[in-house]
């Protein structure tokens, strides 16, 4: 038996963040991660028969603690006050980006007093990509908040199933942006501001399981890229589980390798599987059941979160492996094989003519439907 519906939750005040242009291979180019994305997966959702997909706008605002558990003080309040302060000191109204970041070989890095704007723009990001305008923060705050209140209904569904025998674990969607999976302690970057799913993982570790241990989570990361912020964020602890299928000659260049495995207690926690941009489907599904059962069922996890990128699509326009529509029910129906309760959360995907598709492949995929 499938589950009935999925949940899927979402926000308007997400669509607020819209810059106009961003830097790619040296040219400007539209801003890949635009609004138009999410309301063209909501599209897609909607227009499913049976009420496959259950929206809600009712977002519940956890405030700041469950960030300020995942991102640094100074970083949370850069973010807020960064485009003001550029404005005033003359930087461009379209928003903020960095120009000169601090390179590990700058002499006497660290040891400069400068606090201007500008400087705290590469002080705070490591690339171009991640623009703050003036409402960034506001949408990337609720972007946080639909993902905390999505694994808030997880939570209540999976609790509800305690005591029930079942081979259909429910699922919720987090439908929001700016993604999050690149964002680090205290960089922004890669589109991501705010580490959705970082800030959901750490509240679903903190709601106690029925015995009282703390619940164990798995991450499984299938956005095409490395999710450099969220392996940054856990590399040093044994829950949660970070995996990640990406292709590691792409963004974000610098990490990404097998070698990286975490450290102290959390060596052995941090799984990267590289794969080749000439990846296809079959390849791509069998790489995703091969690190599911080697290293996610293993774990036997509470709940799992899926970093859900479809720009591992190969029509995406700045990214993909050689995947067709075809493989994403595919994906979707591996991860429901676990048999644990799956929070989905959105991350990239840039083909919007198919974006709806690929995303709602996944989710079907997993609903069985
Ligand atoms: N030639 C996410 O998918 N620019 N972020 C890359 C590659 C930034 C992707 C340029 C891509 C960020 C969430
Ligand atoms: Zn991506």
């Amino acid at each position: 038996m499938a589950p009935a519906q999925i949940r899927v939750f979402t926000s308007d005040v997400c669509l607020l963040h819209a810059p106009t242009y961003e830097f790619l291979g040296g040219a400007q180019t539209q801003y890949y991660e635009s609004p138009d994305r999410l309301t063209a997966i909501a599209k897609w959702l909607e227009s499913r028969p049976e009420k496959r997909f259950v929206f809600s706008k009712d977002i519940v605002d956890y405030g700041m603690a469950p960030i300020q558990k995942i991102h640094k003080p100074d970083f949370l309040e850069y973010l807020q006050t960064a485009y003001e302060e550029w404005v005033r000191e003359g930087g461009h109204p379209h928003g903020v980006a960095p120009a000169t970041v601090p390179h590990q070989r700058l002499a006497r890095l660290g040891k400069t007093k400068v606090k201007t704007a500008t400087a705290k723009s590469g002080e705070y990001c490591f690339d171009s990509s991640a623009v703050i305008m003036k409402e960034t923060w506001r949408a990337s705050y609720e972007s946080a908040q639909v993902t905390l209140t999505a694994a808030r209904e997880l939570k209540r569904l999976a609790d509800q199933l305690q005591n029930t025998i079942t081979d259909h674990p429910p699922a919720v969607y987090a439908l929001c942006r700016p993604p999050g999976h690149h964002a680090q302690t205290d960089l922004c970057g890669g589109y991501c501001f705010l580490n959705n799913v970082a800030i959901a993982t750490q509240w679903l570790i903190d709601q106690p399981q029925k015995d009282g241990r703390p619940s164990r989570v798995a991450i499984l990361d299938i956005d095409y890229h490395h999710g450099n912020g969220t392996q940054e964020i856990f590399y040093s602890v044994k829950n949660p589980l970070y995996t990640s299928l990406h292709n590691e000659q792409d963004y974000p260049y610098f990490t990404g390798s097998k070698e990286e495995q975490g450290e102290g207690e959390g060596l052995g926690f941090n799984i990267n599987v590289p794969l080749d941009e000439s990846t296809n489907n079959d390849e791509y599904v069998a790489a995703l059941q091969k690190i599911i059962d080697d290293h996610v069922r293993p774990f036997a996890p509470d709940y799992i979160i899926v970093s859900l990128g479809v720009d591992t699509f190969q029509e995406d326009p700045i990214a993909g492996f050689q995947i067709t529509s075809d493989a994403y029910p595919r994906m979707g129906a591996a991860i429901r094989s676990i048999g644990v309760p799956t929070l989905f959360v959105q991350e990239g995907g840039y083909c919007i003519e198919k974006i709806g598709l690929n995303v709602g492949g996944v989710l079907e995929g997993f609903g069985g439907f």
